[in-house]
């Protein structure tokens, strides 16, 4: 019998760009008409004048209202809710910090169907149902935990609900249970290499195949980072808790941009200002429509993550579309000395340099009303050959390479390895302390 990764996808995966055109036209009137049930929708609808018989084919998604986190938190806890609670079965929360966290429900369908675009992805990347999956992801309200889990279960893996943190025994489970296939942040994929380094391990020895990294922005140069400490191929993951969690976009092994499941989400890349689309390729705001979820349709969501979509066919054959690496969120952007700086920017050049640990800080403060930027970063074990004139050599270095590419200078403090705070989920890269 065939494995159930080479079957996952039969249905949906492999659609003509027409079929999926026909598809999407479909789920969105059934999707525009279920929202209309909220009460969120149903008053939003009812003020624009809008009826769900208005929308008949994707093509009049321009139609809608757009959807943001405000509008989520506006409508907590159950506003945007469809069906008797009854039929709930899961709620997941979004990972906001400040204020009310944003509330998303699921019938056992849509738990069911974002198993099936999760398996998909893991499929695509090649992992199999003989394949041995650790999630070193936080469970519980985050959707990296139970979202992961589902997916691979649904493939036929041994999943391995490891969870995050405890770095000692996730390396003694991914050994003692020759782990194939892996899911972390990449920042935290990148603590745990370092640890064995630093151990006198070689993370390669592991005999992982495949790594699922995302939930926070990373640069092309720390992929290639990590697959060179592990000797494993890295697929970039995307998804965020609005639109069910992880699932939505992954990579295909060309690991050349992420396919975005068109059969669940209809995408728009808007220019944030004006609120209209940008030519084909272009970088602007990511906005996704629901087409596969009832208990909570959510239309047009401004995600605030920025991307453009890769013109063309992608070799692997998959016509669902591609969308290139985050180029960051809207609100990340940091505005120092009048220049606008994205952390991955920062990233780029600091992965670039094999003597930098993986691990960074970008840290902001004001000095007499000027704004001032270090980069701490940590020297790698291996370079460090007790002088200090190699640190300060390797210093100037970076701040040069760093002037290059962000166009001021900037503080850089090399420290010893370790110094850093480590997280075990998202990274926090930048410390913002002007003001
Ligand atoms: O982070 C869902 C997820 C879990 C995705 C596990 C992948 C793996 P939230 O906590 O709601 O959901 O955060 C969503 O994280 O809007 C992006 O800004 C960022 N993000 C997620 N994946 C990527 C990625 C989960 N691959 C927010 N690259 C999103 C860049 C990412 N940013």
């Amino acid at each position: 019998m065939s494995d159930l990764g080479d079957r996952i996808g039969e249905r949906f995966e492999w659609m003509s760009g027409a079929e999926l055109a026909e598809f999407q036209s479909e789920a969105l009137r059934r999707s525009v008409a279920q929202a209309a049930r909220s009460p969120y929708y149903g008053v939003r609808f009812a003020d624009l004048g809008l009826k769900p018989g208005d929308v008949k084919t994707r093509d009049d998604i321009t139609k809608l209202p757009f959807t943001t986190k405000e509008d989520l938190r506006l409508s907590y806890p159950t506003g945007m809710l469809t069906v008797p609670p009854r039929e709930v079965v899961r709620m997941h929360t979004s990972s906001g910090t400040t204020g009310k966290p944003t509330a998303i429900f699921h019938t056992r369908e849509d738990v069911d169907c974002w198993a099936e675009l999760m398996a998909r992805c893991l499929a695509m990347a090649g992992a199999r149902s003989d394949d041995i999956f650790q999630n070193m992801s936080g469970y519980g309200l985050f959707t990296g935990g139970l979202g992961l889990h589902y997916g691979a279960e649904r493939l036929g893996m041994w999943v391995i609900p490891a969870g995050a943190g405890n770095t000692a025994r996730q390396i003694l489970l991914i050994r003692d249970f020759h782990v194939t296939v892996i899911h972390a942040t990449p920042s935290y994929a990148m603590h745990v290499a370092e640890r064995m380094v630093q151990d006198g391990d070689n993370p390669k020895s592991l005999g992982i195949r495949i790594a699922a990294l995302g939930a926070e922005p990373y640069t092309e140069e720390l992929r290639l980072k990590l697959q060179d400490l592990y000797g494993f191929k890295a697929f970039n993951s995307y998804g965020l808790s609005e639109m069910n969690g992880p699932g939505v976009a992954f990579e295909c092994p060309e690991q050349n941009g992420m396919h975005i499941w068109e059969d669940a989400y209809l995408v728009e890349i808007i220019d944030p200002d004006t609120l209209q689309p940008v030519e084909e390729g272009q970088v602007g705001e990511l906005v996704m429509t629901t087409l596969r979820r009832a208990a909570m349709p959510i239309l047009r969501y401004r995600t605030r993550d920025l991307t453009r979509v890769i013109p063309g066919e992608c070799p692997c054959g998959r016509k669902h579309l591609r969308m290139a690496r985050m180029v960051g969120r809207s609100d990340d952007m940091l505005i120092v000395r009048a220049v606008n700086v994205f952390p991955s920017q920062i990233e780029e050049v600091i992965m670039r340099n094999k003597w930098i640990g993986g691990n960074y800080v970008i840290h902001l403060t004001k000095k007499e009303a000027l704004d001032q930027m270090t980069v701490k970063v940590e020297i790698a074990k291996a370079a460090f050959d007790g002088s200090i004139e190699t640190v300060r050599r390797l210093r100037d270095q970076l701040q040069r390479e760093l002037r290059d590419q962000i166009g001021f200078t900037a503080n850089v403090d090399v420290l010893e390895p370790g110094s850093l705070p480590v997280s075990e989920g998202k990274a926090k890269r930048v410390i913002d302390e002007r003001e």
